[in-house]
């Protein structure tokens, strides 16, 4: 069991040994109305997925899969702060854990040594006006070896173990995980975005260098300038326009 030291998060658990994604069952557990704090963890997942219907790659006992449903009092705009929120959360809990230092990249991704060792998706079920629920969606890669990662994302993937040089355990951080997730939850919904942004910018690695911005709507280069208050990403191009940015995939 977990050791869990949370007030709400966490303490509805469906562990499964394997699923096809941790995200599509805690999607069918907030639609059936699952309390918020509702978690669900997998051993291993046949198809995790990444944003735009990527795979993620998710082996057998190795790694974190996991799921998280909140219901917070927001529009759906400010949804994408939320990522930001988990990646703040993640990386505190990995830093507090193993004395690991990431970086994140916006707007999902967790950084070692320059290569990604977490990814978060956050899927919403919504009215225009007013969120039902938020799955939150966190894959971290703790024991794999190099060897254990397909070849076409052996160049781009680490691991925390591969970091450490040495395996660490899951259950400890995925309890010191929720435990600062509770924390930044309860300060963002009393206080807003304002107090996790800063924090969040502390672990930036994008912010002030060139980067190119693949957005569904097509490229940009620019420097990437910051975060709006919404969580977007704040892109300055060659011509000095300023672009705000949804949704991208972001290359330095
Ligand atoms: C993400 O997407 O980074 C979000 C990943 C979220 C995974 C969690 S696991 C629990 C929950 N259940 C799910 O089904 N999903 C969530 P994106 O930014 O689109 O990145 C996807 C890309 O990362 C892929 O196209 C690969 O290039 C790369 N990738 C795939 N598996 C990886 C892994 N294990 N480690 C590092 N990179 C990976």
């Amino acid at each position: 069991q977990l050791g869990l030291k949370t007030e709400k998060l966490g303490h509805a658990i469906h562990f499964f040994d394997e699923v096809d994604s941790t995200q599509r069952i805690a999607a069918r557990l907030a639609y059936e109305g699952a309390p918020e704090g509702t978690l669900v963890v997998a051993e291993e997942q046949k198809a995790g997925r990444g944003r735009l219907d990527r795979k993620w790659f998710s082996p057998k006992g190795t790694g974190i899969w996991m799921s998280l449903i909140l219901r917070p009092a927001i529009s759906p705009q400010r949804a994408p702060q939320l990522t930001l929120l988990a990646a703040v959360a993640v990386s505190q809990a990995i830093q507090e854990v193993t004395g690991l230092v990431p970086d994140i990249k916006w707007p999902n991704d967790i950084l070692l040594d320059g290569r990604k060792c977490v990814g978060i998706l956050t899927e919403l079920q919504a009215d225009p006006d007013r969120v039902h629920s938020v799955i939150i969606g966190i894959g971290i890669n703790v024991n794999q070896t190099i060897e254990q990662f397909p070849e076409d994302i052996r160049a781009i993937a680490t691991s925390l173990a591969i970091e450490k040089g040495r395996p660490v355990k899951r259950a400890p951080l995925i309890q010191e995980i929720l435990f600062r997730l509770e924390r930044l939850y309860e300060q963002y919904l009393a206080h807003g975005f304002r107090p996790i942004k800063l924090l969040w910018e502390g672990y930036a690695v994008s912010i002030g260098k060139p980067v190119t911005a693949r957005t569904l709507n097509g490229v940009i280069h620019g420097i990437a300038r910051g975060i709006t208050d919404d969580g977007l990403l704040i892109l300055e191009d060659e011509q000095k326009n300023i672009h705000y940015i949804h949704s991208a995939d972001i290359q330095f």
